[in-house]
């Protein structure tokens, strides 16, 4: 059975692509899926029965369970002998770096047998654009205003690097080739797997939504986002980013910065201590390859 994917008529705003990222990964596992999706702005463009824009199984859950629920999913499916549907939760950066980082920890932890998809537009977009811990250093949010948030941005894929989680990959839906090839190779692998998607949001970004993917590509070919995917222990660079170790071959920041409103206010400083950040998170990355 093959399952259409996010229908057109969805209640994204201009420019999201929130349900193209969504679409690939129903188009790319190749099998029946369940899908558990915590709130978010996915809930909204899901809509309500019967005018749902999902043509897929999905369960909601209440915030903090997307992991557990996905799991329990899993082995209901395993106890009942079915074998052809991967499960994957759905959850965005404040569903999964701060409300659902507990039980994310729990199920990392345990192995079990689901797709977790962080899908990452640093805020509480649906909510009106709050910090999570995932807002990078001194993007400006409702919660952060005039100089930007103060902390560094939480780094999950490390995090679950840490749990020793079979696969874990960054990805950006600037690249789809790239997040596609992820998502199938997590498929095809038992056991808990994880994959933080970047996902530019115009409106919490403030950008024009027409630049959606031109913010995206800038993200990885700065520097700022960097593609990879660990597995038994071995981090490899994938996509433009594994052209990008040397500091020389990337574009500068500032071409990501200035496009988005929420980093308007930044100071030479600031931006001094963002390339640091992001030069500290490429020498860990040299060290693990
Ligand atoms: C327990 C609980 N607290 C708060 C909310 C309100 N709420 C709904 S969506 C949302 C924001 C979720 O942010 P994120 O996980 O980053 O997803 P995004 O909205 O960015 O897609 C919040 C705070 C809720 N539904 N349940
Ligand atoms: S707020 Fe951002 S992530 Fe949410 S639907 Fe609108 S553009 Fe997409
Ligand atoms: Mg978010």
């Amino acid at each position: 059975m093959s399952f259409k994917g996010v229908l057109p008529g969805d209640s994204s705003c201009p420019g999201c692509l929130l349900p193209v990222a969504l679409n690939l990964v129903v188009s790319s596992i190749g099998k029946k899926v369940v899908s558990v999706v915590p709130a978010s702005c996915t809930s909204v463009i899901q809509g309500y029965y019967p005018k749902t824009a999902f043509d897929f199984p999905t369960i909601n859950v209440p915030f903090a369970s997307a992991a557990p629920v996905a799991a329990g999913v899993s082995y209901a499916l395993e106890i009942r002998g079915i074998k052809d549907v991967v499960v994957f939760a759905w959850a965005g950066d404040g569903g999964t770096a701060d409300i659902g980082m507990a039980a994310l920890s729990g199920a990392a932890e345990r192995n079990d047998n689901i797709l977790y998809i962080m899908y990452d537009n640093e805020a509480y977009m649906n909510t009106g654009i709050q910090r999570s811990g995932a807002t990078p250093y001194k993007a400006w949010t409702t919660t952060t205003p005039v100089i930007g948030k103060r902390e560094a941005k939480k780094d999950v894929a490390k995090i679950m690097i840490a749990h020793g989680a079979k696969y874990v990959a960054t990805a950006s839906v600037g690249f789809h080739q790239d997040f596609i090839a992820k998502i199938r190779k997590a498929s095809s692998i038992s056991g808990f797997r994880f994959i933080q998607l970047h996902l530019p949001c115009p409106v919490g970004w403030r950008f024009d939504s027409e630049k959606t993917v031109e913010v995206a590509k800038l993200a990885v070919e700065t520097g700022a986002w960097i593609l990879y995917e660990y597995q038994d222990g071995k981090l490899r660079l994938t996509g433009p980013s594994a052209q990008l170790i040397e500091e020389s071959r990337r574009k500068p920041l500032e071409e990501y910065l200035l496009l988005q409103g929420r980093f308007s206010h930044l100071t030479k400083e600031d931006i001094e201590q963002i390339k640091k950040l992001i030069k500290e998170q490429w020498e860990w990355i040299k060290k693990m390859i």
